[in-house]
């Protein structure tokens, strides 16, 4: 029953993506096909709500995440196995959340409008899943993977649309 606002706002994010604004406050990408393999490679199970994915190289990369209601964007990073990622969030929506990743030893409260700076070291394989404590059941839930064989999940998601279309089903969560 959620699937109607879902493809109405890939076709909006779509259109969005052209102006490829990345300061924009909820970037994001159409869902992405890979993606949801991703989330079966992640362990992560219910509802995702997949606003795409970003891959990261070197040995200690850094990457901005978006904490937002109800999602992190990008949802998925693909980093380097054995990498030391850092990840600088913040979250830009009205609702508390949580950054917390419990492989990491992370759990981090965020009100709105705070940033924080965490680490996460990048198992040999698989993947490092995150949430937030407060809206996982709504979809709110990430990963950090070690890049697939076939190179899936390198699909970069993070062109960033432009804000204002993110508030499908608002009333729903
Ligand atoms: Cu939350």
């Amino acid at each position: 029953m959620r699937r109607m606002p879902m493809i109405v706002m890939a076709v909006v994010m779509l259109t969005a993506a052209c102006s490829n604004d990345k300061s924009g406050s909820s970037g994001s990408a159409a869902t992405d096909a890979k993606s949801s393999s991703l989330a079966d490679r992640a362990g992560l199970s219910g509802k995702v709500n997949d606003k795409g994915t970003k891959t990261v190289t070197g040995s200690s990369p850094t990457i901005s995440v978006e904490v937002d209601d109800f999602y992190f964007s990008p949802t998925f990073i693909s980093a380097p196995a054995g990498s030391t990622v850092t990840l600088q969030i913040k979250s830009e929506g009205k609702a508390p959340h949580t950054f917390t990743a419990d492989g990491a030893g992370v759990d981090e409260k965020l009100s709105p409008g705070d940033s924080k700076t965490v680490t996460i070291t990048v198992p040999k394989s698989g993947a490092v899943a995150f949430f937030c404590k407060f809206h996982k059941s709504s979809g709110m839930q990430g990963a950090v993977v070690v890049p697939g064989p076939k190179g899936s999940g390198a699909s970069s998601g993070g062109s960033g649309g432009s804000g204002g279309a993110t508030t499908s089903g608002g009333s729903g969560y």
